[in-house]
């Protein structure tokens, strides 16, 4: 008796997918002064001194920055975060974020 083949009846799909990822993104200004921002990195993106002042020195001199990358709630809640930190002290300081390629 010829053996049963049995067939597959939908094809599972591996749907893996990653979550699409998001860059927070330093703009530099004229006015926020560079120890608040080096203040602001270390407090919402858990920078080291170092770390900080390296970016708010890129940011300083080519006028942005990349901060780190998130999924997109994250890297929101962050840029908002950060941002509205300088608000409260008067500053324009900005985060602003942007789909990684
Ligand atoms: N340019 C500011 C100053 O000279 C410092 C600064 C750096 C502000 C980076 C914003 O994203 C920034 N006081």
């Amino acid at each position: 008796m010829p053996e049963t083949v049995i067939k597959p009846s939908a094809k599972t799909k591996p749907k893996v997918e990653r979550p699409k990822l998001y860059k927070v993104i330093l703009v530099n200004d004229d006015f926020t002064p560079r120890e608040f921002v080096v203040r602001v990195l270390k407090a919402e993106f858990r920078m080291s001194e170092d770390q900080a002042a390296k970016v708010m020195m890129t940011a300083h001199q080519r006028g942005v920055c990349v901060v780190a990358v998130f999924t997109h709630d994250v890297a929101e809640t962050k840029a908002t975060r950060a941002t509205d930190a300088g608000r409260a002290k008067g500053y324009p300081l900005l985060f602003t974020i942007e789909p990684e390629e």
